[in-house]
């Protein structure tokens, strides 16, 4: 469709407790949304990006900018723009995986709004709801982390993750895996660790974990094959999966068995389904990350989630495990499951007033 204008709207959301993780602490979100308008429709796209640079390069200022200079003045040079063919069109912009991800999400959003049609449908969902984890961010101390675990297991996640880094991490695990008996637990280092440390990391694998995530730089995908065959927790990647390429060319040299998909991380909706194909074509099984997202990014994450080679419980949790109020109608958590979205596109709108009330600034671009 033709795009006639686009808001880029900031939002600022507290969360319900502080996240942790050996990159940083995050005490709210500062989310940038994108709703675009076209002449057959409108629609929302969410972009992942924190408000600092720690997870990867981007940060939420540095999206706004390049989708403000960069990114809209190309796609308002198109007659007529569809999601297929926003990553061409985009390619002469180097990076920026987030930023372009959001935009693709809300043109995506548009189009299947006005078919009628469901982004679950569009990616090729199987499931009608997905079963859900929790990502727990590193405690001070061992017995606050097992309160909190303890209250996500009594509200029904089905799978337990702990943030570790070095000093929290072989005694935390211990601690989380005596207390809570088999249930199904996993960790992510975020970075975390070097080459030096695969012995260090193979003291986990006394806990039966499904997997150890992206315990090295995210350059170093050679150093993840080679802690590969020192540990015998399947290796998973997250921040070093920038591609379906990369994808497949990490599975090709033994440095994950399991695969974290983020549509943000690879560009958008459309690359993480070619992720999710790689992925399945070459047997190895993955699962939904996630950024704190609001209802927006979370409705598309659960639908993204519902594909076939979606065989673990995501990091696609409840609203209420972020926000104590959310800028959608709120994701509840039912028998460990969130139901997936029907409605056309995301299949789920802005609710006005909480906008309003978290709305710090908006910019009209045409
Ligand atoms: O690596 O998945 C990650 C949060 C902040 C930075 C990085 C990560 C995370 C999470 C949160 O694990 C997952 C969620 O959205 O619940
Ligand atoms: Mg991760």
């Amino acid at each position: 469709m033709k795009l006639r204008e686009v808001e880029l709207r900031r939002i600022h959301l507290p969360l319900v407790a502080p996240f942790r993780a050996s990159i940083g602490t995050l005490n709210h979100r500062d989310v940038l949304l994108v709703h675009v308008v076209g002449d057959d429709g409108e629609g929302w796209g969410e972009c992942s990006a924190f408000g600092e640079p720690f997870y990867s390069y981007e940060y939420t200022d540095g999206a706004h900018d390049v989708i403000r200079r960069h990114v809209l003045p190309r796609l308002f040079a198109q007659r007529d723009v569809a999601a297929e063919d926003i990553s061409r069109i985009l390619a002469p912009v180097r990076g920026h995986p987030m930023a372009k991800a959001a935009v693709e999400m809300a043109v995506l959003d548009a189009e299947l709004r006005a078919a009628g049609r469901s982004f679950a449908d569009y990616l090729g969902a199987s499931r009608t709801k997905v079963d859900c984890g929790v990502s727990v961010g590193i405690h001070e101390r061992v017995a606050d982390l097992l309160r909190t675990v303890e209250g996500y297991l009594s509200d029904g996640y089905k799978r337990i993750k702990l943030k570790i880094e070095p000093g929290h991490d072989v005694e935390d695990v211990r601690a989380v895996r005596e207390a809570f008996g088999d249930i199904l637990l996993q960790v992510d280092a975020n970075t975390a660790y070097t080459r030096a440390d695969a012995s260090h990391l193979a003291q986990l694998d006394d806990f039966d974990l499904l997997l150890i995530e992206q315990p090295l730089p995210e350059d170093d995908v050679l150093g993840h094959a080679e802690v590969a065959q020192v540990v015998r927790t399947p290796i998973c990647l997250d921040e070093s999966i920038t591609s379906a390429q990369a994808a497949g060319d990490a599975i090709a040299i033994g440095a994950c068995s399991i695969v974290n998909i983020k549509a943000g991380r690879v560009g958008g909706y459309l690359e993480a389904r070619r992720v999710h194909d790689v992925c399945a074509a070459n047997g190895v099984p993955v699962w939904c990350g996630g950024m704190l997202e609001t209802g927006l990014g979370r409705a598309a994450n659960v639908a993204l989630a519902a594909m076939p080679n979606f065989t673990l419980p995501g990091d696609t949790s409840a609203s209420g495990r972020y926000y104590a109020q959310d800028i959608v109608e709120p994701f509840v958590l039912e028998d460990g499951t969130l139901r997936v979205p029907t409605g056309p596109g995301l299949g789920v709108s802005p609710l006005e007033d909480e906008l309003e009330r978290f709305t710090v600034a908006v910019e009209l671009c045409r």
